[in-house]
């Protein structure tokens, strides 16, 4: 017998059913960052670095990604090492502009044809970011709440054009497109002013949304995050900001799981938001320290996210996309790894007894509820994982290593 059928039988005995497990996972998409591929550069010019924003790609492992074609190259080697069919989360600074200079905020979706045309020969959704960083009127660490008017109406001509070319995305590919918002605004020391900064990005936000836009083609999410590299004291876009303006206009409201504090992880705050915004985003991500973008593991905060969207009944109202950069090591090897950890961990969630742990949990019987919960953790997972890697045509266990050494010779070192 093999080691599926035989994991098979002991899910079975708890009352779980691991095809239709292995089905559900295959449903369930996860939006890849375009960003992991070249350290957030993007390339609106050669040799874009990111620079401020909040934000930090660390290392300088050789191969990284210098033109659109490359990183396309790099995407399809990563999207064959991961199973199942998923979505490309597109950043507004990866424009494909043909060399010629176009503002950011006379951006529309001929920029981003060639990308839609990429997906769509790949059967692939995508997602969507206006680009509020590495950009001049950027550098003084204010976009959307800048004091200075016209700073600000040029970040929200971006923002508007950037929902037009999310609504052109979600149309063209025929699944809806997730375009989010996230801003770098904030103060390295204390502010005396924190109100005026708040007031003027919800109005920036109400003119950047006033626009109505089929919710089939486009939705608008909105991020909060607790600081940033030179926003240690205080970000315009916090938490109690965005989630109070995500409910109050119904938008979707982007969980990143690196933006709070250390020991504040995101599983509990899931049923809480989808309480009251209609859908959720969430950047699957792991803080380390002051860094939030660290590859995503096999983790217990990232196996709470995935239970409570599984648990909750949330799949469908919850859009999975992952949020990291490691420039210190092979940049595929990130996306791979991080992103079977997230598929991983939504296996894991599936394959819970939940019937069993519900029944003990009702009976108000919380030894059983504690015993079953430690004893499913040891469960074989592995024999399901392979075996849904082997029907999707991916490698199994560690297998795609060896992929990307092979890609890392014959390609990444030839740059
Ligand atoms: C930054 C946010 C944001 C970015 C991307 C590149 O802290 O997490 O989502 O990582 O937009
Ligand atoms: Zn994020």
């Amino acid at each position: 017998m093999n080691s599926y059928t035989l994991a098979k039988e002991q899910y079975a005995a708890l009352g779980v059913d691991t095809e239709a497990a292995l089905a559900s996972l295959s449903r369930i998409p996860i939006s890849l960052h375009c960003w992991q591929g070249d350290d957030v550069g993007g390339f609106e010019k050669p040799n874009a670095t990111l620079s401020g924003g909040g934000i930090q790609a660390t290392g300088n492992y050789p191969g990284k990604a210098r033109t659109i074609d490359e990183l396309r190259g790099d995407l399809d080697q990563a999207l064959k090492l991961i199973p199942g069919k998923h979505r490309l989360n597109l950043h507004a600074c990866y424009a494909d502009l043909g060399g010629k200079k176009v503002e950011r905020n006379a951006y529309t979706v001929e920029h981003f044809q060639s990308w839609i045309d990429w997906a769509k020969a790949r059967g692939l959704g995508m997602d969507f970011n206006p680009t509020y960083f590495a950009h001049p009127l950027a550098d003084n660490g204010f976009t959307l709440s800048s004091p200075d008017e016209g700073v600000r109406r040029f970040w929200i001509e971006h923002g508007i054009a950037c929902r037009r070319i999310g609504a052109a995305i979600g149309r063209q590919l025929g699944t809806t497109c997730v375009t989010n918002v996230w801003i770098p605004d904030g103060y390295k020391d204390i502010p005396v002013d924190r109100v005026s900064p708040r007031k003027r990005l919800e109005a920036s936000l109400d003119a950047i949304f006033a626009e109505k836009i089929d919710p089939k083609h486009n939705l608008d999410a909105v991020e909060s995050k607790l600081f940033g590299i030179g926003s240690e004291s205080y970000v315009v876009g916090s938490h109690e900001f965005y989630l109070a303006y995500a409910v109050k206009n119904q938008k979707l409201y982007c969980l990143d799981a690196g933006h709070f504090h250390p020991t504040e992880q995101l599983h509990d705050k899931i049923s809480s938001v989808l309480q009251f915004v209609p859908e959720l985003l969430l950047h699957v991500s792991r803080g380390v320290r002051w860094d939030s973008d660290h590859v995503v593991l096999f983790d217990d905060p990232t196996r709470g996210i995935m239970e409570e969207v599984i648990r909750g009944g949330f799949v469908s109202r919850t859009h999975i996309g992952l949020d990291f950069f490691d420039a210190s090591i092979n940049r595929i090897a990130a996306w791979t790894i991080g992103t079977r950890n997230a598929l991983k961990c939504l296996l894991s969630a599936l394959l819970e007894p939940r019937a069993q742990l519900l029944t003990a949990e009702k009976a108000g019987d919380h030894t059983a509820r504690l015993a079953l919960l430690e004893e499913a953790k040891t469960l074989p997972l592995s024999a399901v994982w392979d075996e849904h890697c082997r029907r999707q045509n991916a490698p199994v266990g560690a297998a795609w290593l060896a992929e990307v050494r092979r890609y890392e010779k014959d390609v990444l070192a030839k740059r």
